[in-house]
């Protein structure tokens, strides 16, 4: 399978099952699903490729697992990421003591103002482990680290929750959780 060719599909999927569905037209329920059939259909006709084969392809080897299927298949959506409004239904779960954030020295001044905000996804992203915060904050330039004391933000009522994927999601982190 051509790397190139699957990774422009799940960028195609990405912005279609989590930021904008009305590219092509497409629509999905309030839990984010869309239909398989659907989605095929419009992608062919948009002039991308795509067939039943190549969406199983992408969805089951994407390196980070951002789709899924429901159980017969019939409906995928994105697990996490959205920047449109979906109910996802996501599991509340208790964090560790520690979780991490990646990002850059351009947005700390602001990050020290406000905490972490959601910008323009659905919640603030954190990550389990620093190896993959390096990664998310590379994406953006040299990558700075913020350690999260998700603990005592869960006892002090914050809630965390964990999406498919295995990402730590929560609403907001204040300034007095972040260690710069
Ligand atoms: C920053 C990718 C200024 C924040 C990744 C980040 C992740 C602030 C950017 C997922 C701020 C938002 C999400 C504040 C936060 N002032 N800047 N108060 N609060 N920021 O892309 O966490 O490959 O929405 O540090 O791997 O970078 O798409 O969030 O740099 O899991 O599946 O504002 O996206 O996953 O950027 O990444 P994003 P993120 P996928």
């Amino acid at each position: 399978m051509d790397e190139k060719i699957i990774k422009g599909i799940s960028k195609f999927l990405s912005l279609v099952l989590r930021h904008s569905p009305e590219t092509i037209n497409l629509k999905l329920d309030e839990n984010g699903w869309a239909d398989v059939e659907e989605l095929i259909a419009k992608c062919t006709k948009n002039g991308n490729v795509l067939n039943a084969e190549l969406l199983d392809y992408v969805v089951e080897n994407n390196d980070k697992k951002r789709f899924a299927f429901n159980e017969d298949k019939t409906k995928i959506r994105a697990s996490q990421g959205h920047s449109i409004s979906v109910e996802l239904n996501l599991k509340e779960v208790e964090p560790s003591e520690f979780l991490y954030h990646g990002t850059v020295e351009n947005f700390l001044e602001s990050i020290k103002k406000e905490g972490l905000q959601k910008m323009s996804r659905q919640h603030v992203h954190l990550s389990q482990d620093r190896e993959t915060a390096i990664k998310v904050g590379g994406r953006r330039g040299k990558p700075i680290i913020l350690t999260i004391n998700a603990k005592k933000m869960y006892q002090d009522g914050f809630k965390f929750y964990l999406s498919e994927n295995n990402v730590w999601l929560t609403d907001v982190v204040p300034v007095k959780y972040i260690e710069f």
